[in-house]
């Protein structure tokens, strides 16, 4: 038995720029996964608010207006206040995104930021290996360990399948509840 992984996306207050997040949604979906999709000029407290309420493996988030070190800190703090310690948090925003402001973003506890010209494909392989599985068991951040999250070594059981060219999975085993 498989069961898919759950994520909810999202696009930032201020930001109408869904083109990207739209993209990224049929792409999980194509590969199996469900997505609750809370559609753009979302605050983080609504996209932190979801998650938890949605019991969603990770959050992915669209940001191209600018702020994001803010909101993404803001969204992370948010789903760990709300007992969401074990939600993982990933995106991008195309160049708006700097490397600089990507490293400042995964200290702050942001799992990964993908960068313009990543192949769907490196995304789908992510989330499959990083938010597979029970979505009690992680791999991510070392440092959300910190906030509850159980060690690496615990990493999912859920394989990137391959059905044949650019067919990865993001079903994984089923896992008593
Ligand atoms: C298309 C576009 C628009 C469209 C948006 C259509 C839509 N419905 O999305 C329209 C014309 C409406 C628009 C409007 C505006 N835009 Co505009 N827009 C762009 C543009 C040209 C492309 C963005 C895009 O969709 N790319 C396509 C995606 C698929 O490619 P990508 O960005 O490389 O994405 C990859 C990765 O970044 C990553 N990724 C992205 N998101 C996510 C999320 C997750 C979860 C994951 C895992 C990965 C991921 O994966 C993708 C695949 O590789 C950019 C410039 C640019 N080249 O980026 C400007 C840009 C983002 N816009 C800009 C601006 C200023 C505006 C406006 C304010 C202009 C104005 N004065 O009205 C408005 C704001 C509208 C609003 N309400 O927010 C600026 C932002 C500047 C800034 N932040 O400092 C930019 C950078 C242009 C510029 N150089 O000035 N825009």
């Amino acid at each position: 038995m498989r069961r898919p992984v759950r994520l909810l996306t999202a696009v930032p207050i201020c930001d109408g720029h869904d083109s990207a997040i739209n993209t990224l949604n049929i792409e999980f979906i194509r590969h199996g996964a469900e997505v609750v999709y809370l559609g753009f000029h979302r605050s983080a407290s609504d996209i932190a608010r979801a998650a938890v309420q949605e019991g969603v493996a990770a959050v992915g988030i669209s940001s191209y207006n600018g702020g994001h070190i803010e909101f993404f800190r803001d969204v992370r703090k948010d789903l760990d206040r709300r007992g969401g310690a074990r939600i993982g948090l990933f995106g991008g925003g195309g160049g708006t995104i700097s490397q600089a402001d990507a490293r400042r973003m995964r200290r702050q506890g942001t799992d990964e930021i993908f960068f313009a010209g990543t192949p769907l494909e490196t995304i789908v392989a992510f989330v499959t290996k990083n938010y597979g599985g029970s979505r009690h068991r992680w791999s991510v951040s070392p440092g959300r360990e910190a906030r509850g999250r159980p060690p690496s070594s615990t990493s999912s059981s859920c394989g990137f399948s391959r059905r044949g060219p650019a067919a990865a999975s993001l079903f994984c085993p089923t896992t008593p509840a």
